[in-house]
């Protein structure tokens, strides 16, 4: 009998699946061993995620929020699943093209993993190792799924005539799935080996730990009790660092050692100007409140926050490196290839953008860029606050161009006039009769006036507006609605410090930001 056709096909997909498993734990273990950003999945996560042109990042944060990296390691890992199926499909039918395939996929990633910002010496290794793994183990499952149907012709049987005695496929096929039950389990054990030695190494995170933030030469005047509102379920004036949206292209957070940790400024410049973290240290910090907000986010979304920071004005240091006249803009660079393009007079103006090392009385959160990241009052933080920063180039909007803008974002990121309703929260059922609703409004450096909010079709009626923290900050508002049975629609507006009103024009996140009005229908009981 021909050995592939009997061979049951769900069999030899699941070596190929085996297989494929064994070799992501070869691979990640490598990673973690040799080349801790080079693990494969970051590798060919990390591709996708430069790939992606803004309205593919606009749709994964519009339906993952900030779980987008999970999904995208998700699909990978499905897509993977299916290839690795078929290649044990293809080993069944011809000995050695699930072999080639698993090696050419190995091959693939390993050439484009040195090709990645954040990449060390042995960059290709994972890779290669993960695919000749996975070729290595398809090819011995699917030999051992061969013997489970052909068997040796007898010439030694006892007597021709007595019918061939039928050869018991049993033992072969248990050992097939045993073997195949041990690759897959050894390679998800390692891959848990793997992250798990990984998340224990982190070394950014001991040193961190250990870290004593130095005084602030001018502090952040105390937050004042006006700022805050006391209604259940308001945004805190300050996002403690826990509750702080996290939004960066990168797959494994970058490990930055304040040691070895350097600011190049150049380009453009009279004087270049390289500091170190004993230096940044040693200099004069102000402490500043400033609301950082993502352009991906929504109306009514929570890709926003406000924190203080702690950290050097950049204006202080670009006025040492004495930018030339024809310079407008400042590309930062972080250590994973991410880049931003400020505009130069938002470096250099009076407001407070800092090369921040503090966020809420403690270091920098590895996640939030530790050691050094750029806050900007009244940018978007693609254009402006860069985490892990190493290099700041100065030049020109028409000579560089920076991460997002290379995807269709606009050149230019000012944070637009918006405002959110958090209480009540949208369709919730509340009782008849005095209820708060209250949110905040923001519009980061110029500041907000007033906030109005619309029951129905009824009048805009002013709300209270709590005291800002300064204009770089967002504001609460809250009202007080004689809420009456029935279902109402709550809209609410803000008003600049030059008495713009918030537009009602609904634009979606790209190119430069969304806008329109947060809209939350409520159920009053009767
Ligand atoms: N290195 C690096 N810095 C980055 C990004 C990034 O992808 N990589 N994303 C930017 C974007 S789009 C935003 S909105 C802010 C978010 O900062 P947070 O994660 O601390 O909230 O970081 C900015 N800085
Ligand atoms: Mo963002």
């Amino acid at each position: 009998m021909s050995g592939s056709r009997a061979l049951p096909r769900g069999l030899a997909a699941a070596a190929g699946i085996a297989a494929a498993l064994l070799g992501v734990g070869v691979g990640e273990l490598a990673a973690t061993l040799a080349a801790p950003t080079s693990s494969p999945f970051a590798v060919v996560g990390g591709m996708l995620i430069d790939a992606a042109p803004a309205w593919a990042k606009d749709t994964a944060i519009a339906w993952f929020g900030t779980g987008d990296k999970t999904a995208l390691l998700t699909g990978v890992a499905l897509v993977l699943l299916l290839i690795s199926a078929l290649l044990g499909l293809a080993e069944r039918a011809r000995p050695r093209a699930g072999v080639a395939g698993f090696v050419l996929l190995g091959f693939v990633v390993a050439v484009l993993a040195p090709t990645r910002a954040d990449a060390g010496a042995l960059a290709w290794l994972p890779a290669l190792l993960c695919g000749i793994a996975a070729a290595t183990t398809v090819h011995l499952l699917v030999r051992v799924l061969r013997r489970t149907v052909s068997t040796p012709p007898r010439t030694d049987g006892p007597s021709p005539v007595e019918p061939p005695e039928s050869v018991d496929p049993a033992p072969s096929r248990r050992r097939f799935l045993a073997w195949t039950a041990a690759s897959a389990a050894a390679g998800i054990l390692a891959t848990v080996a793997a992250s798990a030695g990984r998340a224990g190494s982190v070394a950014a995170n001991g040193v961190r730990t250990a870290l004593r933030l130095p005084k602030p030469a001018v502090a952040a005047a105390p937050i004042p009790a006006a700022a805050s509102f006391d209604v259940p379920g308001l945004s805190p004036v300050v996002t403690p660092n826990a509750d702080f949206y996290r939004i960066d292209t990168a797959l494994i957070v970058p490990q930055v050692d304040p040691a070895q940790w350097r600011l190049r400024i150049h380009g453009l410049v009279a004087q270049e100007v390289t500091l170190t973290w004993d230096e940044l240290l040693s200099l004069p910090l102000v402490e500043s409140a400033t609301t950082l907000s993502c352009v991906s986010n929504e109306v009514g979304g929570d890709l926003i926050g406000n924190a203080v920071w702690l950290g050097y004005p950049i204006r202080s240091l670009l006025a040492r490196a004495q930018p030339r006249a024809e310079a407008d803009m400042v590309l930062s660079t972080s250590v994973d290839g991410f880049t931003a393009g400020t505009p130069l007079e938002a470096l250099t103006d009076d407001r407070e953008a800092l090369l921040a090392i503090g966020m809420n009385g403690s270091p920098l959160p590895v996640e939030h860029g530790f050691p050094v990241r750029m806050v900007v009052p009244g940018l978007y933080g693609y254009v402006s606050a860069t985490k892990w920063v190493t290099d700041l180039e100065v030049t020109r909007f028409d000579r560089a161009r920076a991460y997002w803008t290379d995807r269709g974002w606009s050149e230019r990121g000012p944070i637009k006039l918006e405002s959110r309703i958090d209480v009540p929260r949208p369709n919730a059922t509340v009782a008849p009769g005095a209820t708060a609703i209250a949110g905040v409004a923001w519009q980061p450096h110029a500041g907000v006036s007033g906030v109005e909010v619309q029951i129905d079709e009824g009048p805009w009626q002013r709300a209270d507006l709590a005291t800002a923290i300064s204009a770089d900050t967002w504001v609460q508002w809250r009202l007080t609605w004689h809420a009456t049975a029935g279902t109402h629609a709550i809209r609410c507006r803000a008003i600049g410090a030059d008495g713009t009103v918030q537009t009602a024009d609904a634009a979606p996140p790209a190119p430069d930001g969304a806008t329109g009005r947060h809209l939350v229908t409520v159920t009053v009981r009767s």
